[in-house]
């Protein structure tokens, strides 16, 4: 974009005051506005600016991976792909995610409602806060976008017309089959790990199988385009306060399997889950309790929803009411067969990420804000060593009593 320039905080003010979508919510003195920077994510410019009247968020993407600097080029059109996703969202779960004032797709940036008093949702998990009926806001956020996202739901056409926008996003994709699929299972440059996980991960690079299988799910990723995806949902794109909760941050919305989502959350909550000695005193048992709760209660509201779902809205062009309800057939069977998948495809999405967020460029704050890595990496070792059971072992899990067990046994190594 030739007419691209990032923003400051002290340029912000004079160049958005044009826009009627910024004045209405901040008056016009934009000399009293003040502007603060504060993304800590790993690729973007992020600005609250407030006045007295009234506050709102500046996202704007930057050319470059922040994280990295401008040896790695970024496209900017990314930012037009998450408006695009936004709106999506909003409209297939609705009051999930933050209102858009504007969209200016040559500066790369999205005016949007700012969150408050929300914070960051990884940073409450650190520190051992709850936040009410969180599982069920996840598990129906993320059954009512795949299902609504999807053929299930979709016509065809509509269905086609919209992978076929998202397949422009190319770049973005490009990180995640990179950093999440393929780099955990070599010494690939950008990656770095604790010292002391070295034996461990002999133990999983040596392993053929679980490289195939990264191999397998990374076809998946990349070719299957079931519905549109968050494509980064962990805790850090998830905002909230004790009872309010919202979906953040979808630039890396594609097309991609049912799955992919709920997997790549669960894999967070694991890791949440595995963390937790290093943070917690002696409340360590109830709250690890706790997170395997939302776990458990994410699977159950999504399989509740999708099923609900199923039998309401199913309109597309997938599973047709002509060959089943239409005909006096139960269609139960065929969603089951679904949802089946859906959980084989998530767990080992799930156990790709446990494995990636230690292992390739992009870590989280989870672990790595226990800075003594010879109690980190403990910690790490169950989370990898689970990772690798989810990818392997997948038919034994039959649902998430057995995978909070699972979580049980290696947290208990
Ligand atoms: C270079 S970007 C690294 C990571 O940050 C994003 O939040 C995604 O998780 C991506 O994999
Ligand atoms: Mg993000």
């Amino acid at each position: 974009n030739a007419n691209y320039t990032a923003l400051t905080p002290e340029t912000l003010s004079t160049r958005l005051v044009a826009l009627p979508a910024v004045t209405e919510r901040l008056g016009t003195d934009a000399e009293s506005w003040q502007v603060k920077e504060v993304g800590d994510g790993n690729l973007n410019l992020v600005f609250i600016v407030q006045s007295d009247q009234g506050s709102i968020i500046v996202k704007q993407a930057l050319p470059y991976v922040r994280l990295v600097g401008d040896s790695w080029p970024l496209p900017l059109y990314r930012a037009y792909f998450e408006y695009h996703a936004l709106t999506r969202q909003a409209a297939r779960d609705p009051g999930t995610v933050p209102e858009i004032y504007h969209f200016d797709e040559d500066q790369a940036l999205i005016v949007m409602e700012f969150l408050s008093p929300h914070v960051i949702l990884r940073s409450k998990l650190i520190a051992g806060e709850k936040v009410d009926d969180l599982g069920a806001f996840c598990g129906k956020y993320c059954a009512r976008t795949a299902f609504r996202g999807s053929e299930l739901s979709m016509t065809s056409a509509d269905k086609k017309a919209d992978v076929g926008l998202f397949a422009g996003n190319v770049e973005i994709p490009a990180i995640t089959e990179g950093l999440v699929f393929t780099d955990p299972y070599f010494e690939a440059e950008l990656n770095n790990h604790t010292p002391e996980l070295e034996p461990v991960i002999n133990e999983l690079r040596n392993n053929i199988e679980l490289k195939r299988m990264a191999q397998v799910m990374l076809t998946k990723f990349a070719s299957n385009t079931e519905t549109m995806v968050h494509g980064d949902l962990h805790s850090g794109s998830i905002m909230a306060t004790q009872s309010e909760i919202r979906v953040i941050d979808p630039e890396f919305a594609q097309y991609a399997p049912l799955g992919f989502d709920i997997g790549m959350l669960t894999a967070n909550y694991l890791m949440a889950y595995f963390s937790q000695p290093a943070h917690r005193g002696t409340d360590l048992e109830a709250y690890q309790d706790w997170i395997l709760s939302v776990i458990t209660e994410c699977w159950s509201s999504f399989e509740a929803e999708f099923r609900h779902l199923w039998n309401t809205e199913r309109t597309g062009m997938l599973f047709p009411k002509s060959l089943f309800e239409d005909q006096g057939h139960s269609s139960e069977t065929a969603c089951d067969g679904v949802l089946a998948d859906i959980w084989q495809d998530a767990l080992r999405f799930c156990g790709i990420e446990m494995h990636r967020r230690c292992l390739s460029l992009a870590h989280n704050a989870d672990f790595e804000t226990i800075e003594d890595t010879t109690v980190r990496a403990p910690l790490e070792a169950r989370n990898l060593q689970m990772g690798a059971e989810l990818v392997l072992k997948t038919d034994t899990l039959k649902d998430a009593k057995a995978l909070i067990a699972l979580a049980r046994t290696f947290n208990a190594r």
